[in-house]
């Protein structure tokens, strides 16, 4: 069975966090991971601090394991949210698209432990510095806001900077993507898109269609104009952003034709005018399925491979 120092620091059973995806991560998704045997992770995206208490609330009525809170750093609602997982007394919160340094202190003393998303080297020794207890580096493959450098590139450079548990992300779907994380120095796994098929995912059944069906190209980074780069899956709505933004759109308007987008995607469906947010490897993810199950089959992929290593070595 694949251990890591992750599981005893969080009290988890598998080293595997299901990524904070904003607008479909919720208190239902988080719970049958965290049952899974994985940590389950609730996104506050950019939602008012009540409604992560809900969320946290009815994870909370659904399994006694660990749950971690995603908070989103461009969130308009970032004070609130910081002080709601205090009050819920969360036990991990993860953060992105920014840094959190000014958050860190206050968490560390109500006992959560934090652990931030990094896309550097230089934020993950300042992470490091400040009283993280993990990072998770993140490549650009994965779906959402993404950072310049790959997984591949990211987390071994990552692990030389820090004494910390690394989390990879980004790329990773199947048994094959753990094992390689292993492999480059990580301790543990965050995946997103192949979370998005599981069945208690409560996103629209459009976007889990969508994800079905998505070949080794169907993924574009639009947003880059405005200096938050998003991953989405190459759409009627991508491909109008793309020519409004190359097409010199004025930044006022481009701000207002990224907004409410995730939301049409992931509530209404909307295959028109949502935002598909989704990693690069959204090929790999084939079929619906119990959460707990994915968990079980990334790791009884990952462990002969990572036991079979040494078949190259003569
Ligand atoms: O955050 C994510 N994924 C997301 S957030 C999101 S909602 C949204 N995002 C952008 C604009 C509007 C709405 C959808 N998906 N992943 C974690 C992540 N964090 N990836 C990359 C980073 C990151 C990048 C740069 C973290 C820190 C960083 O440097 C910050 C600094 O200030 O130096």
């Amino acid at each position: 069975m694949i251990k890591s120092e992750l599981c005893s620091l969080l009290g988890i059973k598998y080293p595997v966090f299901q990524g904070g995806m904003a607008w479909i991560a919720d208190g239902k998704l988080a719970a049958a991971v965290s049952n899974g045997g994985g940590l389950g992770i609730i996104a506050a995206g950019n939602a008012p601090g009540e409604y992560v208490r809900s969320q946290v609330k009815i994870a909370r009525e659904l399994t006694d394991k660990p749950i971690g809170v995603n908070i989103m750093l461009l969130s308009p609602f970032i004070e609130e949210v910081a002080k709601v997982v205090v009050e819920e007394k969360v036990e991990v919160v993860t953060t992105g698209a920014g840094n959190p340094s000014k958050f860190i202190g206050a968490w560390n003393e109500a006992g959560i432990k934090v652990i931030p998303v990094v896309a550097s080297v230089a934020m993950a020794k300042l992470m490091t510095r400040l009283g993280a207890a993990a990072v998770i580096a993140e490549g650009g493959e994965s779906g959402g806001h993404v950072g310049e450098l790959t997984t591949m590139v990211l987390v071994p450079q990552v692990c030389d900077a820090t004494d910390l548990p690394v989390i990879a992300a980004g790329g990773i779907a199947d048994g094959r993507g753990v094992a390689a994380a292993f492999m480059l120095g990580a301790c543990g796994v965050q995946l997103g898109t192949r979370f998005l098929s599981a069945y208690e995912c409560g996103v629209h059944p459009n976007y889990k269609k969508k994800i079905l069906k998505a070949n080794d190209l169907c993924t574009m980074v639009t947003g880059k104009k405005l200096g938050h780069p998003v991953r989405q899956l190459r759409t009627a709505f991508a491909k109008k952003y793309w020519d409004a933004e190359y097409g010199g759109m004025p930044d006022e308007e481009l701000e207002a034709l990224g907004t409410g987008v995730l939301r049409l995607a992931a509530v209404e469906g909307d295959e028109e005018r949502g935002c598909f947010l989704s990693g690069q490897i959204a090929a790999l993810v084939k079929k619906e399925q119990p959460a707990a199950e994915i968990i079980k089959e990334l790791m009884e992929e990952a462990e002969p491979l990572l036991l079979g290593a040494s078949k190259w070595v003569e």
